[in-house]
């Protein structure tokens, strides 16, 4: 799955002369062991709520990796969001790409949860994905929030579990990505593009009918 992302980044950084990667964080230097409630990681706030972190634990991280990944729902009764340390300006036109690594709880008792991770403006959810419903027993996958903001803006980065049972979602490796625009104009989407491409030919059907 790794080299699954590292083949997507290649291929955002070598679709545009002026692409960088923003953040990498795959939770490995921030203890040496596992702490419920913690709040010491070198990217991340806790709020409202708190996360735990796992660290070379019998709670396999991601993909039966080694090192330290998070349990979104902590042990106070309430999950946490996780917000990002920096604060990043978002510039109009260019693509922003935030992918994380989820799992199940791995844990029986843990019931079915809910993540939503983007970007928050002014502390307010703007940009999100929900990845709902996810059981216990589920597979980790990398989940992608991509998107091209229309007006400049500075935001942050968020992850969050629903609920609190004390045992949520694990997280792991947190990548965020920017691809800036194609010189000369703003990029289209290639949505904007199929569509566009759809209107042509409905025009070239009209005027060939009449
Ligand atoms: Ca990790
Ligand atoms: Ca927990
Ligand atoms: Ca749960």
């Amino acid at each position: 799955m790794l080299r699954k992302i590292l083949l997507i980044v290649g291929m955002a950084l070598s679709s545009a002369s002026n692409a960088g990667l923003l953040l990498q964080d795959g939770f490995d230097v921030d203890s040496t062991q596992t702490i419920l409630n913690f709040d010491g990681y070198t990217n991340w706030t806790v709020s409202n709520g708190s996360t735990d972190y796992y660290f070379n634990d019998s709670l396999t991280c991601a993909y039966g990796s080694a090192g330290g990944c998070v349990d979104l729902d902590g042990t106070t009764g309430q999950a946490g969001r996780m917000t990002s340390r920096k604060s990043y300006t978002f510039q109009a036109g260019y693509t922003y790409s935030l992918f994380g690594d989820i799992g199940g709880s791995q844990r029986s008792n843990g019931g079915n949860d809910t993540v939503t991770f983007g970007i928050l403006q002014g502390g307010l959810p703007s940009y999100t994905r929900v990845v709902s419903d996810l059981a216990w027993n589920a597979d980790w996958s990398t989940y992608e929030l991509s998107f091209v903001p229309t007006t400049n803006f500075t935001g942050q980065l968020f992850f969050q579990n629903d609920g609190g049972d004390n045992i949520g979602a694990l997280l792991d490796n947190v990548m965020f990505l920017t691809t800036a625009p194609e010189p000369g104009g703003t990029t289209p989407l290639p949505g904007t593009l199929a569509i566009l491409g759809l209107g042509l030919t409905a025009l070239g059907l009209i005027r060939a009918r009449s």
